[in-house]
């Protein structure tokens, strides 16, 4: 086999192959869409990828589902990898290679792998008294079965087989997995993975059955074709073929060993972790660089999200909804769902999915923080510099500082897979941005002629928002071009390449062009409005809840002379907490224009996160007696609309400077 090539190695990233007896769900698509991302990112760090997803078909229960649509299982198959391939497409999934287990070139590779193992007396011929289940695919011992029979990972009832099989001989190789695991903390990961797998070994691996009687369908026995391959020996040796071993041995060591392989967190210990290296040490090859098993979506409810449970969260519906909205475009909504699915949780974490969730981040990260950034400084340049990007020095504003800080920090968190902490880092910067235009306030130096410092400024605006799209453009690459085109990048030719984070590589010249808002605001109140009347129609308590106030028959007029005693202001929320021991208030810090922000408690708590209001407009009666409520002083009032609940803030229509007085 060839063993030195000059070229450097092709980073080689594997999902998990799925079974096609059914769409794609929450849970599938994430592993793919993280590994999307990973892949984008060291393509655009001039690395040559090999991002690899594929359909596992030779499933029992695919053939089951297969039979039941009077389908063949290839015909079934065909199609459902249409609806894999149609998807992945939808959803922004750039793969290099698309591998399915009932291709010739894989068949052949298994028959290669299952006759060498058979030859070396590592596979050998025994009978197979035991525990089946089906859902899972899987052969359980008995001290691993749960109550009344069940299976330990999806609770269902396994059944019985017996038969002559043949056994993959795992027991010679538990040391010696477990000896690469202990020596190589980057072989299996996050930590908490690691140490599932090791716990799983210290029980010793058990020679595994791989074979089951020929159903008609799989990958047969080499010289016995009255058994075939069990799926999941057939599926791991998925990664070979992809490699091209024992068929292009250049091929082979140009991939081999694996970067990265991803998948979720319930097929690393039996799976991933023991069985596919104790394959690998049997075949004499290299593990791969890094495992790494990915936590749960989980219901509302606390439990997994999954067909078994019918609690399936279907990705297109999400993206759907976003559209529904929003208003946006289904590429800016695929988007949003892919930012929230790897902002929302730590990767190796378990999270909760929830649509409103997922709303709400495209409200609060999406439209206020980063939309705003880019609809607030393109009409700034269209107004004072004609539309077209000034080359010129920093703004001296240390916006150049945050962003080389930022893209250190992204490239800590990429090399980490920590995607939420690359994603803070840069939000991080776009709150920097907007604190910048703030502070900075173009329009007074319009004002007050001072161009060269306008101009440094406007660039420095520009180029943030420049840098922050590349850094997105893994997660987010619609959004990112759209980014890019309306600072006018794209008619550069200019291609997104990480190695043009440096701060000030905006090419001078760049002529705007200000389209529609990237992400349109979606109306929470009104969200949760219809919401609450969804509501009302299955509980009458609800209904109550939700009903608007009555009208005060007691409310009596005010004359104007009162009315003008109401000192009514612009306010800006900078901060927002919870006060303790309560749902229903929020502690806003609040800035009405005076030289120190003030506090003010108010009710918001139970229709609006912390979040949401943060960055906010508000109007404030800013002459309300201070009060002392819950132990904190509150000097003033924030305005909303509704009764108990409030339903709505009143805000300004446009931005305005915090102390300007509401009349
Ligand atoms: O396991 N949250 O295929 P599969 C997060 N064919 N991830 C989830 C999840 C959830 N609620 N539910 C499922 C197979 N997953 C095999 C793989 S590879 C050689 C063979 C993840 O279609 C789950 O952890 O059942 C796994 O990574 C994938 O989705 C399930 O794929």
């Amino acid at each position: 086999m060839a063993t030195s090539s000059l070229k450097q190695k092709t980073r080689y990233i594997t999902t998990p192959i799925y079974y096609v007896n059914a769409s794609p769900h929450i849970g599938t698509t994430y592993t793919t869409v993280a590994a999307d991302c990973i892949a984008r990112y060291w393509r655009m760090r001039g690395e040559d990828v090999l991002f690899v997803t594929g359909s596992d078909e030779h499933a029992q229960k695919v053939m089951q589902v297969a039979e039941e649509s009077g389908l063949g299982p290839q015909a079934f198959c065909d199609q459902m990898v249409e609806a894999y391939l149609g998807a992945w497409e939808r959803m922004h999934i750039g793969y290099d290679r698309f591998i399915r287990t009932s291709e010739d070139e894989h068949r052949q590779v298994v028959s290669a792998v299952f006759a060498k193992l058979l030859e070396s007396g590592d596979i050998y011929k025994d009978t197979y008294e035991g525990w089946y289940c089906v859902p899972c695919e899987t052969y359980l011992r008995e001290d691993e079965l749960g109550e009344g029979n069940t299976c330990p990972d999806c609770a269902r009832e396994v059944s019985t087989l017996g038969q002559e099989a043949y056994f993959f001989r795992a027991s010679a190789y538990s040391n010696e997995v477990m000896r690469e695991i202990e020596s190589r903390p980057e072989l299996i990961a996050p930590e908490s993975r690691r140490n599932e797998v090791l716990s799983f070994l210290r029980q010793g691996l058990q020679d595994t059955c791989v074979s089951r009687a020929n159903p008609g369908w799989g990958v047969e026995i080499p010289g016995d074709p009255s058994q075939t391959v069990y799926v999941w020996f057939d599926a791991l040796i998925n990664y070979l073929t992809v490699a091209g071993y024992g068929l292009d041995d250049g091929k082979m060591a140009q991939l081999w060993p694996p970067d990265l392989q991803l998948m979720g967190k319930d097929i690393m210990p039996r799976f991933h972790g023991t069985l596919w290296p104790a394959m690998l040490l049997a075949l004499g090859l290299e593990l791969p660089r890094t495992l790494f098993g990915h936590g749960w979506w989980m219901s509302a409810t606390g439990d997994k999200i999954s067909k078994s449970k019918g609690n399936v969260v279907d990705p297109n519906a999400e993206v759907d909804l976003v559209v529904e909205e929003s208003g946006c475009t289904t590429d800016v909504a695929v988007d949003a769902v892919r930012y929230y699915m790897l902002r929302e949780v730590t990767f190796g974490l378990d999270g909760a999915f929830s649509s409103e969730g997922l709303l709400g981040r495209f409200n609060s990260d999406l439209a206020n923080d980063l939309g705003n950034l880019l609809n607030r400084t393109l009409p700034l340049i269209e107004r004072y510099v004609d539309g077209t990007i000034k080359a010129a020095g920093p703004g001296g504003g240390g916006l150049a500082e945050q962003v080389e800080d930022t893209v250190q920090r992204a490239e800590a968190c990429w090399a980490a897979l920590d995607f939420r902490g690359m994603l803070e880092a840069v939000w991080e910067l776009l709150a920097a941005g907007n604190k910048f235009v703030d502070e900075r306030a173009p329009w007074d130096l319009h004002k007050q002629g001072k161009h060269v410092e306008l101009t440094a400024v406007l660039y420095d605006l520009a180029d943030t928002i420049r840098v922050a799209a590349i850094m997105l453009a893994p997660v987010m690459p619609s959004v990112a071009e759209e980014i890019w085109q309306q600072l006018g990048l794209t008619e550069n030719g200019t291609q997104m390449r990480w190695e043009d984070c440096e701060a000030g590589s905006l090419p001078p010249d760049c002529v705007v062009h200000r389209g529609q808002p990237i992400f349109p605001r979606i109306d929470m109140a009104q969200l949760r409005q219809r919401a609450a009347e969804n509501g009302e129609a299955e509980t009458a308590e609800a209904s109550e809840a939700s009903k608007p106030e009555k009208k005060s028959e007691g409310i009596g007029m005010i004359s104007f002379d009162e009315f003008q005693k109401l000192d009514l202001r612009v306010g800006k929320v900078l901060d927002a907490d919870r006060v303790e021991g309560t749902d229903k208030l929020l502690q806003l810090t609040v800035d009405v224009g005076e030289d120190e922000p003030r506090t003010v408690v108010a009710g918001l708590a139970e229709a609006f996160s912390v979040r949401e209001l943060i960055g906010e407009q508000v109007v404030v009666v800013a002459n309300l007696e201070p009060a002392t409520i819950r132990g904190v002083q509150s000097q003033g009032m924030v305005l909303a609309a509704g009764g108990k609940v409030p339903q709505a803030l009143i805000i300004p229509d446009r931005d305005c400077e915090p102390g300007e007085k509401v009349r």
